[in-house]
């Protein structure tokens, strides 16, 4: 019967379909207008200033005085210094973070930030370099007053050359934008994730974001080819690089790939992109047991193999927080403990088909997957990509939530969120996981009307104990920003968090660069 049902449903991946599927995931966008709501017209009251909450000490920097705004008019235009209606770049995303910044600077180019950069060196000014506000770490906002330097600007994408594959582009360019116009040639940006919307290439390599690709691309430290950044004190540093491999010294520039803003600003950068797959599917299965997860990923990885190009997890509570909040959302199937979200991309649609059938029916014969459906139909793909995309926005909606976003053994995956779940017992609302299984990267989250330091406390720090004695990683893909500075000793030991502090005072001397984050 089950078996029946699937058949059925796999009717949508007809050769034909298959053939039109390709790059569903990049120009088409599922929740752009969630995004902007989210950030730009919540009703909710605006959160207390975080150096008051947080009891933050502000650091030896001057005072903002009229002479230095006159210095950066001067420099930048009127319409380019910002110093009324700055909430939205003074909140964090998820409105947990306020800073109280009176100046907004938008360099058009990189002379322009290298300029503004020596001015505020010289004048002891602390900054923040900001993307698309997306991080969910509170590390692009101010804390005190640091001045918000936003990239909005520089948004353009430089040149995409379909021979080598690879794509200059400037920080400040929006991803759904650079994924457009590499589709346009016929590339595709290694690099996906749900703020695409919103965030910029620039924050993505600056947190060394992963997002749903890298199963299949590895993360940016391989895709990232080069990168120019200005430095603390207004001098420009080129690493930019069209080649793979250049084994000329030190991978300088790993070093700003993650780092947060701490060490410098990315102004551009230079990425390798791609082919875009001619055939694309993608499965959505219901299963009964982590276990049974566990064994379909390994069948997914032996059948599928080179085609297999994402694996996510959503357990039941998960997605029934997404639905229950976007009334437009539609699962194709329900009832189920857990959904994988397989996708294969290939060159060869029959071939795939065939390879993707074979994996269904054996993980049906084992009784581990037990209902979904198959599609490689482009809309429908996109509304079961939405599935998935929307979770982490279900859970902010209209409530708070406690994000936890760990690198965990795969066999020691999810048994956090049931220890959580009962730790928290009737305190909290939802106690959820899902994330990229194929990563070993769970996003546990911990769901409550509003923060209640109750239930912070049975949380916090044992979730980064937990993790660490598993030897996990106490922040996979979002960093360590404000929200998690105080735990980065849990994941690093104290000669790599030395050696941390020594690079930084050696790039950034007077410590302007986004203070009150990671090493803090
Ligand atoms: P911002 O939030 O503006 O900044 C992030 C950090 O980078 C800050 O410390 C900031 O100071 C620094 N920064 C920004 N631009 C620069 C620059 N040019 N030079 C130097 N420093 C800079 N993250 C993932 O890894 N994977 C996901 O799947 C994922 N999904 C998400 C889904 C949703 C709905 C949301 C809201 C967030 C998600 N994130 C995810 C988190 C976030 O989108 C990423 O961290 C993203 O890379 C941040 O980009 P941004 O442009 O918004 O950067
Ligand atoms: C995702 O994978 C993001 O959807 C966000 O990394 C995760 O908000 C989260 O917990
Ligand atoms: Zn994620």
């Amino acid at each position: 019967m089950r078996f029946q049902r699937l058949l059925q449903l796999r009717k949508y991946a007809t050769v034909a379909t298959l053939r039109q599927s390709t790059h569903i995931r990049t120009h088409t966008h599922a929740h752009t207008p969630t995004m902007v709501r989210t950030l730009a017209s919540s009703t909710s009251p605006l959160p207390e200033l975080t150096q008051i909450t947080d009891n933050v000490q502000r650091g030896n920097y001057a005072q903002l005085n009229d002479k230095d705004v006159s210095h950066f008019t001067q420099l930048l235009g009127k319409n380019h210094v910002l110093t009324d209606d700055l909430d939205g770049y003074n909140i964090c995303f998820l409105k947990r973070i306020r800073g109280n910044s009176k100046l907004v600077l938008k360099p058009g180019n990189t002379e322009e930030l290298a300029a503004i950069m020596k001015h505020c060196n010289q004048r002891k000014l602390a900054v923040v370099p900001q993307g698309g506000n997306t991080g969910l770490v509170g590390g692009s906002v101010p804390i005190c007053d640091e001045i918000v330097i936003s990239l909005q600007r520089m948004n353009k994408v430089l040149s995409v050359d379909e021979v080598t594959g690879i794509a200059v582009v400037e920080a400040g360019c929006i991803l759904e934008n650079f994924s457009q116009r590499a589709h346009d040639v016929g590339l595709t940006v290694p690099l996906d994730l749900g703020a695409k919307a919103s965030c910029h290439i620039g924050g993505n390599v600056s947190t060394n974001a992963g997002g749903i690709r890298v199963l299949r691309y590895g993360n940016l430290h391989g895709t990232v080819l080069g990168v120019e950044a200005v430095l603390a004190n207004g001098q420009v540093l080129d690493l930019m690089s069209n080649f793979k491999k250049d084994n000329t010294g030190y991978h300088m520039k790993n070093l700003f790939i993650g780092s947060e803003g701490t060490l410098g600003i990315i102004t551009k950068l230079s990425m390798l992109c791609p082919h875009e797959s001619k055939a694309v599917n993608v499965a959505f299965i219901g299963l009964n047991s982590f276990d049974d997860v566990l064994k379909t990923f390994v069948s997914a990885k032996r059948n599928l193999g080179e085609i297999l190009s994402s694996c996510e997890l959503i357990d039941e509570r998960a997605l029934n927080m997404a639905l229950s909040q976007f009334k437009f959302l539609n699962s194709p199937i329900s009832g189920y403990p857990f959904y994988m979200l397989i996708e294969t991309s290939g060159s060869n649609a029959t071939h795939d088909e065939e390879k993707l059938n074979k994996f269904i029916s054996l993980g049906m014969e084992r009784e581990e997957i037990l209902d979904g459906t198959v599609t490689g139909d482009p809309g429908k793909m996109q509304e079961i990509w939405k599935l998935r995309e929307m979770v982490p926005l279900g859970l902010i909606e209209n409530s708070f939530c406690f994000k936890y976003d760990i690198s965990l053994p795969l066999r020691d995956f999810y048994s956090i969120v049931d220890v959580m779940r009962e730790r928290c017992g009737p305190l909290a609302t939802v106690v959820c996981g899902y994330g990229h299984l194929g990563d070993s990267n769970l996003h546990l989250n911990v769901n409550c009307e509003r923060f209640n330091d109750d239930i912070y406390k049975r949380v916090e720090p044992f979730v980064y104990e937990y993790t660490s004695k598993l030897k996990g990683s106490i922040s996979a893909e979002h960093g360590i920003g404000f929200l998690k500075k105080d735990y980065l000793h849990y994941s690093k030991n104290p000669v790599a968090i030395d050696w941390m502090r020594d690079m930084k005072k050696m790039f950034d001397p007077n410590g302007i660069l986004n203070p009150y984050k990671m090493l803090a």
